[in-house]
């Protein structure tokens, strides 16, 4: 499932993040960025100890910011850290700290002259967002910086299971 943004494509695909061939992938890190399970450990698994290293020297991540590191052994240039926020009930900043997860790797992505960047469904494993909200931002939040004008072309979301695909998709057609 695909749709234009102003001269930049947006993507939803079924697929293993890690194995994506854009200038960066992004990271659903926590703020100690120092590793962990879901999708963060199988980015350091497969991208080996350089990511780590790396981490250790950005002393930590705020929830809503995003910082870079190199991508090691991935097929990715860079991976872009961001920290999304824990889900409790919805009121406590959820939505706009998931939005700025989205816009600041984004801005990133841009500062570094990137053209294609790829990310996971942030906050929708451990962090407990429910999907189909999540996927209304993350979209939604793309969507707005991109037709600000960018020189990125590609944003790919790789969804690792079916119902979240169709979650992502459904918020591409919206
Ligand atoms: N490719 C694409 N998506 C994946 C992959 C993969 N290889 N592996 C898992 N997912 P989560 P969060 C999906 O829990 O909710 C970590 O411990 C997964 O099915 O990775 O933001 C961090 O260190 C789900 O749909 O991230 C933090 O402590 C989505 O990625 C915390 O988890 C996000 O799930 C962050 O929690």
């Amino acid at each position: 499932m695909w749709r234009d943004f102003g001269a930049c494509r947006a993507e939803a695909v079924l697929g293993d993040l890690t194995l994506q061939r854009v200038d960066a992938i992004v990271n659903a890190a926590n703020t100690t960025l120092l590793g962990g399970g879901g999708v963060d450990g199988a980015i350091h698994r497969a991208g080996g100890p350089a990511i780590l290293a790396a981490c250790r020297l950005l002393n930590g991540c705020e929830t809503g910011d995003a910082k870079f590191t190199t991508g090691g052994n991935l097929p990715a240039r860079y991976v872009i850290h961001t920290v999304g926020p824990i889900y409790r009930d919805g009121t406590h900043g959820e939505p706009e700290l998931l939005a700025r997860c989205h816009r600041r790797s984004l801005r990133l992505a841009q500062e570094l002259g990137l053209k294609s960047i790829a990310f996971p469904a942030i906050s929708c494993g451990v962090y407990g967002y429910p999907v189909p909200a999540a996927a209304r931002i993350a979209i939604g939040e793309v969507r707005h910086v991109l037709e600000e004008g960018s020189s990125i072309e590609i944003v790919r979301f790789v969804l690792f299971s079916q119902d979240v695909y169709d979650s992502y998709s459904r918020a591409l057609e919206e």
